[in-house]
């Protein structure tokens, strides 16, 4: 308990794949660290999320640190897709190889951060009682990390259990003999579902928007793949960083409706045969600008969804229509649509019949009531600014986050808010984070801050503060640059329509991993361009 404004160098919020390697790169320059985590254990998004079924739709080879040329090389991913307990072990191993757990401060939720203007550090005070004055804080607390609840009211007064995806209890859950209903259809749900589906006596499924779901052909990864990957890493490292997602790919030069139909199907199998969440979303240049060449592929896709599922009714009711292909994010299935073709599975189109309440049974629609003995929420989260907001942030002049970003998250470059010196957020909004493999992400963020650290030393500097003009000029930029697409078309988490009040923005950067990335270096060897140095 309470170490009283023990001072430290930085304080860094979470011990996911972001904070981790933020302390590592603190420490190399010679910083004293404290990790703040909520969980018990480290790991963050994967330490959370373990519900049955949970793993990344990033392939193995790609999803993983590149700074530790020996890990990437000794370690073995196992399958294509990596499951949520490979990856958590990874973490760990990770963290005993660059003895990080000793900074980690686990069972800890960072309640309040606040920047006094006399001293220039940060105050930092935790549930349990710690106060720490720091230099730097570092908010590592990722971007879906705040998990969201059905906005209708009842759920506390629901006799049985029931369970967020993303707070699933360590100790697992039986679903045998159960009548159990799922609420929502994200890349949790439709992972979780066919294993509930399995063990449960009945489920029923409450859909609100169907997704684009494509096959992940996951299974045993590829011998050959991990042999070339392994032999020409650096390379393949340097190709995600200089890609538009993180992920290298081959780069479309034609766009969707410049070729025959016969040849565009072709093209679209193949994307889906290889099971890869852009495959198809980059098999043309304007899938993603242009909303009739968008049609060709959503098309494509429906009817995949009427191949797996037997009965025509449940098949269009899947299908997912009403907005863009690749606007929600797409999800990666294994067995999701032939759940449906199971006698104990059922599906509810929240469109046709709206939720009203849970109930003390279970779930009230504008058509009737369905009773249950265990609910499994899968609404997901307040993402990108949920978690950040969640802590009481107060920067100069007594402003907080909240009050900051209250129309919609302004940053510099997704790394810095004016206002609020010497405080880092690591994806956060206004860069590419989501729209992008997270780990190439991460380290990008990471290396750039630890470096900018390096600088402020060097040149006798204590105090870095994004100047108001250029956050303002980098927000309008992230939003222009997403205008030009067909994101802001879809309610989605992207752009905060999927938690009531929040702003309508398109909040990560569009603009490209490559791209961003450049900007990123061209500001800090420009003597860090748009921040103030003290
Ligand atoms: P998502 O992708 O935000 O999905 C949440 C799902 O829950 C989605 O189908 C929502 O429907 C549904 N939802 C949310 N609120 C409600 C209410 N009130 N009523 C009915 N249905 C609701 O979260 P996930 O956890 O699945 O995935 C998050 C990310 O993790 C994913 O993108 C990957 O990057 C990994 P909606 O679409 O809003 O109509």
């Amino acid at each position: 308990m309470a170490n009283a404004a023990e001072e430290i160098d930085a304080v860094v919020v979470g011990a996911g794949f972001s904070g981790l390697y933020m302390l590592h790169k603190l420490r190399e320059k010679g910083l004293s660290v404290k990790v703040f985590e909520a969980g018990a254990g480290i790991g963050g998004t994967w330490y959370w999320n373990t519900y049955p079924g949970a793993r990344c739709d990033v392939e193995s080879m790609d999803y993983s640190y590149s700074f530790d040329p020996e890990l990437e090389q000794e370690w073995e991913w196992t399958e294509k897709y990596p499951g949520q307990p490979e990856i958590l072990s990874y973490l760990q191993h990770v963290a005993d190889r660059h003895d990080l757990r000793k900074d980690v401060i686990l069972e800890t939720r960072v309640t309040h951060a606040t920047f006094d203007e006399r001293t220039s550090r940060w105050t930092v005070r935790t549930d349990q009682g710690h106060e720490v004055s720091a230099q730097y804080c570092v908010m590592a607390t990722g971007c879906l990390s705040q998990p969201k609840f059905p906005e209708v009211p009842g759920l506390e007064t629901f006799a049985g259990p029931w369970y967020h995806t993303g707070l699933w209890p360590k100790e697992g859950v039986d679903f045998s003999g159960r009548r159990v209903g799922v609420i929502g259809t994200g890349s949790s749900g439709i992972q979780v579902i066919p294993f509930v589906a399995d063990e449960a006596a009945d489920l029923t499924v409450f859909q609100r928007t169907p997704n684009y779901v494509l096959a992940s052909f996951n299974g045993p990864i590829d011998q050959d793949r991990v042999r070339d990957t392994k032999a020409n890493y650096p390379q393949a490292r340097e190709a995600a960083r200089q890609s538009i997602f993180g992920i290298a790919v081959d780069m479309p030069t034609q766009s969707a409706l410049e070729v025959s139909d016969e040849e565009r199907r072709e093209v679209y199998q193949r994307g889906w045969e290889r099971g890869h969440l852009n495959a198809i979303l980059q098999a043309y240049t304007d899938l993603i600008f242009n909303e009739e060449s968008n049609e060709t592929a959503a098309a494509f896709i429906r009817d995949q969804v009427h191949a797996r599922v037997n009965d025509p009714a449940t098949a269009a009711k899947l299908e997912p229509r009403g907005y863009p292909y690749g606007t929600k994010r797409p999800c990666l299935d294994t067995r999701y649509y032939e759940t449906f073709n199971r006698d104990n599975v059922h599906l509810v189109d929240l469109r046709e019949e709206a939720l009203v309440e849970i109930t003390e049974s279970g779930v009230r629609t504008t058509a009737g009531d369905y009773a249950f003995d265990t609910l499994v929420i899968a609404t997901g989260f307040d993402a990108m600014t949920g978690a950040i907001q969640n802590i009481d942030i107060t920067g100069k002049d007594g402003v907080s986050v909240r009050d900051k970003w209250q129309d919609g998250p302004d940053t510099y470059l997704g790394l810095a808010l004016a206002g609020f010196p010497n405080l880092f957020v690591i994806t956060g909004p206004g860069s590419p984070s989501v729209l992008s493999n997270m780990i190439v992400s991460i380290e990008q963020h990471v290396e750039w801050i630890s470096d900018l650290v390096g600088y402020m030393s060097a040149n006798g500097h204590s105090v870095i503060e994004a100047e108001a003009a250029a956050e303002k000029e980098w927000t309008e930029h992230v939003r222009a640059v997403g205008d030009m697409t067909l994101f802001t078309k879809a309610d989605s988490y992207y752009i905060g329509a999927n938690v009531p009040g929040k702003a309508r923005v398109l909040m990560p950067y569009v603009g490209g991993v490559a791209g961003y990335r450049q900007k990123c270096e061209e500001v800090a060897s420009a003597g860090y361009a748009g921040f103030e140095l003290k």
